[in-house]
């Protein structure tokens, strides 16, 4: 869970997390202001990684991957702590994955109707929607969104790309489908109810399209790489 000001919402999402399959917690939180980290001490996660200076969302999650992939995990499943998603859909993800169906598992807000009715707003949809159409055709694949908040890896994907040189941003999320579609894995989605409420939602219009503009470049950037014209480090590295 990469953290960031999630003291109200943490141990509601950490009371779901089936703990039977799930071995280790990890949490990072990005210099929160609030008591993250003493809600993550008080309930118990195994693993608190505490960054001094805020690096931001994508900085936050290479920590965290980084720490999943030192202790040893063979699946790796990111979820918001922001009790936005479910981690009532960890087994199925889970199961996936180690059944060897898929080795990216992504959870949907936009495969059937929950959106909408969980609150997304509509800018927000319509800018999904969009984005997701370009970079489905830019980069040839068929996924109902990119831009979701819970996503499951096998360790062998995880370790197959170099997410540590991707940005610090919201936009690290985005390089690293492009990575993992452009290696060849198959992605696989679940479909996910979704609740937008204000604790859970923080990125503003301004914050938002400069992450669109950075998706569109992702997009572009794939594309040029797949057909030789560009060979970026955020593909051959
Ligand atoms: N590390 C870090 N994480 C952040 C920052 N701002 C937001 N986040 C995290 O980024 C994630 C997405 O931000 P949200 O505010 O939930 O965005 P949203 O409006 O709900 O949009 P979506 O959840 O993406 O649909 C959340 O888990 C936040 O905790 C930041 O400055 N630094
Ligand atoms: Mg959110």
């Amino acid at each position: 869970m990469p953290a960031y000001n999630a003291a109200k919402t943490l141990e509601k999402t950490f009371s779901e997390i089936p703990l039977d399959i799930v071995d280790e917690v990890v949490l990072t939180d990005d210099k929160s202001s609030d008591d993250t980290i003493e809600v993550a001490r008080r309930i118990g996660v195994n693993h608190i990684i505490v960054h001094e200076v805020n690096t931001g969302y994508g900085g936050n999650q290479k920590s965290c991957y980084n720490k999943a992939l030192e202790i040893g995990a063979d699946v790796v499943i990111m979820v918001h702590p922001d009790y936005q998603y479910t981690p009532k859909l960890i087994q199925s993800m889970a199961y996936l994955i180690t059944n060897d169906v898929y080795p990216c598992v992504l959870a949907s807000r936009i495969l059937g109707k929950g959106a909408l009715r969980g609150g997304m707003p509509i800018y927000k949809y319509i800018a999904n929607r969009f984005l997701t159409l370009f970079q489905n055709i830019f980069m040839n694949q068929k996924l109902s969104e990119y831009h979701t908040g819970y996503r499951a890896f096998s360790k062998e994907v995880l370790e197959a790309i170099n997410y540590n040189q991707n940005s610090d941003d919201f936009v690290f999320d985005n390089e690293m489908l492009g990575q993992i579609c452009y290696k060849g894995f198959e992605i696989a989605e679940v479909t996910c109810p979704t609740k937008y409420f204000e604790e859970a939602s923080s990125i503003n219009f301004k914050r938002s399209s400069i992450y669109g503009l950075g998706v569109l470049r992702v997009s572009v950037t794939y594309f040029l790489n797949k057909i030789g014209l560009l060979k970026s480090k955020l593909f051959h590295s």
